[in-house]
Formats: structure tokens, sequence, C-alpha cells
């Protein structure tokens, strides 16, 4: 018997550009300044865009895609799956969920499930990487709609700004959030909460403090030696030092360490880093 076409497609939100190992596709979001465009696709010179931005003084805004990206991202798939960022900071989990209506119109035999990942970056990787687990390890659309569910609700998001310029200036936080991680030396620590927006939880002096209270926080959060993907954005001593946090306590923990593509670099800004991690399942 023919193994069943299955396929995963996310947003660059995820930060992936590539999957091994699967049918994969990428469907760019947009960074736009007065007189440039950026697609976040693995085209995309994300350092040059970062140096770019620094000396960029006027106004810059992002842009989700649309149904029809999605649309030509599902190709030819009969199981798609899609990972989408959070739906309460962006169109794009909405724009997915037309491309699905109209793709399974058309084709009454394929199905697509969008997952609203209520989250960005590492978190929908996780997702992501759960899916292609799933689809190896040859569950059925409807087992693996189920299982990825399921798993979502032990996965979470954490993050380190120091900067929220460009997310209060596109509205996407409040001013007053804002304002607090605009501070010298100021590290804001966060969360996704659970309606998929961010939740401030610290404010720390010093990147050294954030780090410990990002640990701290994600042992609170059941955090017991699992997965955990980091994203930073030219940040990478951050992100080595909270691996060595990790490994000292739980020693086997799986931690991958990535840069920020596009859209999380314009919106974590310089120096900001993202974490999603595995509670344990309980
Ligand atoms: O549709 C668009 O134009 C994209 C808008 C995206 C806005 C939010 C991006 C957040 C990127 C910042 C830190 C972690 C966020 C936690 C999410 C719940 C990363």
């Amino acid at each position: 018997m023919e193994r069943t076409k299955m396929k995963i497609v996310a947003d660059s939100a995820s930060d992936l550009v590539a999957m091994e190992g699967v049918d994969f596709a990428c469907v760019p979001l947009r960074i736009i300044t007065a007189d440039r465009e950026f697609v976040d696709t693995d085209a995309l010179n994300v350092e040059e865009m970062a140096g770019y931005l620094l000396t960029y003084k006027g106004k810059s805004t992002t842009a989700c895609p649309n149904v029809n990206d999605w649309l030509e991202a599902f190709g030819d798939g009969q199981y798609v799956f899609c990972v989408a960022i959070t739906s309460n900071l962006s169109g794009s989990c909405n724009a997915a969920m037309q491309a699905k209506k109209e793709y399974e119109e058309k084709y009454p035999d394929r199905r697509v499930h969008v997952v609203d990942s209520l989250s960005a970056g590492p978190e929908e990787r996780l997702l992501a990487e759960k899916l292609r687990e799933l689809i190896q390890a040859e569950l059925s659309f409807e087992e693996i709609c189920n299982a990825i569910t399921e798993y979502q609700k032990r996965t979470r998001l954490l993050f380190m700004l120091e900067s929220m310029k460009n997310l209060a200036n596109n509205g996407r936080v409040s001013p007053l959030v804002a304002r607090a991680a605009g501070l010298l030396g100021i590290r804001l620590v966060g969360k996704a909460s659970d309606q998929g927006t961010l939740e401030p939880l610290e404010k720390c002096r010093g990147e050294k403090k954030a780090l410990h209270a990002i640990f701290s926080r994600m042992k609170a959060l059941g955090y017991e030696g699992g997965k955990v993907i980091i994203s930073h954005c030219r940040n990478l001593n951050a992100a080595e030092q909270l691996r060595e946090f990790i490994h000292r306590e739980f020693a086997a923990a799986k931690v991958v360490i990535d840069r920020c593509r596009g859209l999380c670099s314009f919106y974590a800004e310089m120096g900001g880093m993202l974490l999603g991690f595995e509670a344990a399942g309980r």
C-alpha cells in the first residue's frame, strides 16, 4: 500500500526554514519599512536585515501570509498539518484556516489540520517537530490531530527581551509593558499566556539575573528535563549560559540552540531570546 502523503507547513515565525525527513514548506511573513521589504524565507540574510534595522529610524511593520500563500504551500499534500503563530497577535492562523476551508472544498479527499500555536518561535518548532515524529510513526490523520492537541498542553514558551519597541509600535503589547523593557540594563522575562499573548513575569536587572529567573520559571512551569529549543537574536552567549543551567540539573536534557529568523528577530530585537520547552506530562 502506498504511504499517505503527509505534509507539514509552518509559517516563518517558527524560525524553521527546512525540515529533514518529511515533506515540509514554510510560508514567510514579511518585514516592511519605508524603503525595503524583507521576505522571511531561507534566502533572507537575517544579519543584514538586523544591521539595517539598527540604523533605520522610520516606521516599520510586518505582514502575515495570506490565504494564497498557505494554499500554495499545501502543494498537493493529501494530509497537511499547519503550524501558525498565535492567532491573538497575527492574522497568519486565520489565513491558514481559510486556506484549509478552500482546499478541502476543492479536494474532498484531502484534509488540513491547523494548529494555532498560541505562541511563536521555538514553541511552534516543538510542535512541528512533534508532528514529524507522529508522521514518521505512521499514525493516521485523526490520530496525529489528537496527539498534537495533547502534546500542545505541555509545551510552553518563555522569552527574555531587552526592547519591546517594535512590539509596542505595532500594537502587539501595551506601551506600558514596553516601557519597562526599554529601561537601560533591564531584561523583561515573560511567557506566552494561555490566550497566546505576551505576559510579562519579571523585570530583571542584568542578563545573569534574567537567566536565573528564566530557569526557575521553567521549573515552576513544570520543566523536568524535556526537550528545549532556544532561539536567540544575536545572543548566543545567553543561550549557551541557559543551556549550561539546564544541563547542570538535567544532564540528559536535549537542548537545541538556533538563531531567530526574520520575523522573530524583528520583534525579539537585538539580544532577545525565546525558548520553547516540554513540561512533564501529567
Ligand atoms: O501578522 C504579523 O504581522 C505578525 C505579528 C507578530 C507579532 C508578535 C511576534 C512575537 C515574536 C516575541 C516574543 C515572544 C512572543 C510570545 C507570543 C505569545 C516574538
